[in-house]
């Protein structure tokens, strides 16, 4: 079997994906997702320019050594473009791979672990009372875990909080929108929801929030302190993890359990987290890393570490890596939560799927491959429009971790 051609298209049914189609002689394709928010054209670039030529010819079963052909031959390494462009090729490789053995992915990295797979949703509103309010309607409509973000008094605008209560779309049109920031009034005020959230609706709920990077070592291990009577499920990026020690400070003051790892662009990014237990839950999914081939890696080096798995499934990431996210969940042992957002009417039309969900659990469908199709007539009837995530910064102009 060989790839005779590969094509990237750049859509927005709503907001802007870039997807990878993989030809083969056999009659056979194989799609990839190539999405990076805010930077959309530079990986179709990569992909186009330098990526596809380098494919034709190859025999698309051998994953693991285009892989490594593509990471290792490049000599530049690790880097979101890059390693957002892998991804696409590997994913899009291994939907080959089990349409050509007519089996779900599946079923190629170890078969079924649990029979459906537990996801969280985002509730938030302007303040506490429409956040609480948010939070019991995802209970009522059976989900047993939930992001609870909210308005924070003096702070106009803040990163996580949504408008619109059904799609969440962090990235503006345009140029980038600004943003500001205090950590005194976030800490100060965010407990003080999870109280809320406790005296509503008890303990049964599993309650989550992201911190989006904010905050320092010691200003996160305080956050998770005062935190702890709520008992989350987990605390999201509490901190920027480029210094992955300084996890150390957080860990030694608080038993709230730790999830980072949405950005990461390579597994390397993770070790010292896992190998000295510095995090609970692992946010990679198989987009950003390189794909599904390092994060099944990864994933059985968390499970000798007591570390769980969390995919990110924000909705700036196609259906194809949420289709490909629910096969890994599936099936391997130390899978802990997925994220689900819901994507808009039009996406969902773009890109036709076997995976559905029911009353607070998802299932990846039987369908070969990862499950998901990609319609290119009516994608090209959303052309791309440039937009970008906002930019944060503190009250007195310094710029901040958005
Ligand atoms: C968020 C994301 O889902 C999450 O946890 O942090 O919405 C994230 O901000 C976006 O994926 C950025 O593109
Ligand atoms: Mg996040």
């Amino acid at each position: 079997m060989k790839i005779t051609d590969a094509k990237v298209f750049v859509c927005s049914p709503g907001r802007n994906f870039v997807t990878l189609k993989i030809y083969t002689d056999q009659g056979v394709h194989g799609l990839g997702d190539a999405t990076l928010n805010g930077r959309e054209l530079a990986v179709a670039s990569y992909l186009t320019d330098h990526v596809i030529p380098m494919l034709i010819g190859r025999d698309p079963a051998n994953i693991e050594d285009t892989w490594q052909y593509l990471y290792r031959g490049a000599y530049w390494r690790k880097g979101p473009v890059t390693m957002t462009a892998i991804s696409a090729v590997d994913v899009a490789l291994w939907d080959i791979k089990g349409k050509t053995l007519n089996t779900p992915i599946y079923n190629l990295i170890g078969g079924k672990s649990r029979t459906k797979v537990t996801v969280y949703g985002h509730a938030n509103g302007r303040d506490i009372k429409e956040t609480a309010e948010a939070v019991g309607r995802f209970i009522e409509a059976g989900y047993v875990a939930v992001r609870a973000q909210t308005g924070i008094p003096g702070i106009p605008a803040i990163y996580g909080v949504s408008k619109d209560e059904k799609f969440y779309e962090p990235a503006h049109k345009g140029l980038p929108t600004e943003e500001s920031w205090s950590t005194e009034k976030y800490m100060n005020f965010v407990p003080k929801l999870f109280d809320e959230l406790r005296s509503r609706y008890g303990t049964d709920v599993n309650l989550l929030h992201d911190a989006h990077h904010r905050l320092t070592p010691i200003q996160a291990a305080r956050l998770g302190k005062d935190l702890e009577p709520y008992r989350l499920f987990w605390l999201e990026d509490a901190t920027p993890a480029e210094l992955q020690e300084g996890f150390r400070i957080i860990r030694q003051h608080t038993t709230t359990p730790l999830a980072v790892g949405e950005i990461f662009d390579s597994v390397w990014d993770a070790k010292t987290l896992i190998s000295e237990q510095l995090i609970d839950y692992l946010r990679m999914e198989p987009l950003r890393g390189g794909g599904l081939t390092p994060l099944k890696k990864i994933a059985s080096f968390a499970d000798m570490f007591h570390v769980q798995t969390g995919c990110h499934g924000a909705t700036d990431m196609s259906p194809i890596t949420l289709g490909t996210s629910l096969n890994f969940d599936i099936s391997i042992p130390n899978f802990g939560l997925q994220e689900y957002m819901w994507h808009t009417k039009e996406t969902d039309e773009v890109f036709p799927h076997h995976y559905y969900f029911e009353r607070g659990f998802l299932y990846p469908g039987d369908a070969p491959g990862h499950g998901v199709d990609f319609d290119e007539k009516l994608a090209a009837k959303f052309p791309y429009e440039r937009a970008y995530l906002p930019v944060n910064r503190k009250f007195d102009g310094t710029m901040w971790n958005w």
